[in-house]
């Protein structure tokens, strides 16, 4: 049970773009992953039915490039905030629902992360159902580590596949006072509807690189790079 009844509650929804100062590919920019790989291929569960080598290899790779990688100043304010709040320097609550599949806000030291769209660094078993914490590559023959069964995947929500921790998220959204946007381009659902979800009750901000294209449902836009936003945003 709370200790106390927080000033504030804030949820930040993360999307790729605070990944990318720390040398993490975004999708829909360019040179993103979807200008090099098609969708249906590599992240819908038919893709990987139809060539899971093909699906192993590019989540082996995204793995490998995030062992390169180090949490930035953006992951690093976000941290900050949650443990002012733990040290009682703040009197709000933050949650994190990250649609990234990235550990970055884990590893800058944040504890209450929800991961929506899966996490890199597990895998899956068709057959028993265990996911262990995955290091390294995983191929279509790689046995499970709890069944010795070859039938471990991603531990990915893919297009067409049902969102994590749905009812947690939904909850935060309908208590939140505050809601924050970082690296997000809002075209993937449900992710992409929750501002629409909190604006009649939270104050709702976005910070992108880019001026949003068109008037968008935020209160209001904080436009620049993640590393330098988010940390003037925080303080
Ligand atoms: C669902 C996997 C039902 C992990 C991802 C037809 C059939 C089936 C479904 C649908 C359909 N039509 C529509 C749908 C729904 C579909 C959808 O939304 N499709 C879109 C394309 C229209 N959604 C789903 O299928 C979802 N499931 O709907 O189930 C349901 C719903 C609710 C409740 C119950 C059931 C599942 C979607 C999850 C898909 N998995 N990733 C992986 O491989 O990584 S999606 C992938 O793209 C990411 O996870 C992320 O969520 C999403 C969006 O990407 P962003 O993070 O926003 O990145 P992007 O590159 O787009 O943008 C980067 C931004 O950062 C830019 O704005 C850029 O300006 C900015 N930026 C760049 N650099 C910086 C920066 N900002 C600040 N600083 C910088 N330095």
């Amino acid at each position: 049970m709370k200790q106390h009844d927080p000033a504030e509650r804030l949820v930040v929804l993360t999307g790729a773009g605070i990944s990318r100062e720390s040398g993490l590919e975004t999708f829909r920019d360019a040179g993103g992953l979807w200008n090099r790989h098609d969708i249906a291929d590599v992240c819908t569960p038919q893709g990987f039915r139809r060539d899971p080598m093909l699906v192993s290899r590019f989540y082996n790779e995204r793995r490998a490039e995030l062992a390169h990688a180090e949490p930035n100043a953006a992951h690093r304010a976000l941290a900050t905030l949650e443990q002012a709040a733990r040290d009682g320097r703040w009197n709000g609550e933050l949650l994190i629902v990250t649609q990234n599949i990235d550990d970055l806000h884990e590893r800058a030291g944040s504890r209450d992360v929800v991961h929506m769209h899966g996490e890199l660094r597990r895998v899956r078993c068709l057959s028993c159902g265990a996911t262990p914490e995955w290091l390294g590559d995983c191929l279509p023959d790689t046995p499970c580590p709890a069944c010795h069964r070859p039938t471990l995947r991603p531990d990915i929500v893919w297009f067409g596949e049902v969102p994590l921790h749905m009812e947690r998220i939904a909850a935060a959204l309908a208590a939140c006072d505050r809601f924050v946007t970082i690296g997000t381009s809002g075209t993937v659902y449900p992710a992409a509807g929750f501002v629409a979800e909190v604006r009649d009750h939270a104050d709702t901000l976005d910070i992108n690189l880019e001026a949003p294209a068109t008037p968008t449902l935020f209160d209001r836009t904080l436009v620049g790079p993640a590393t330098r936003m988010v940390p003037r945003w925080v303080a």
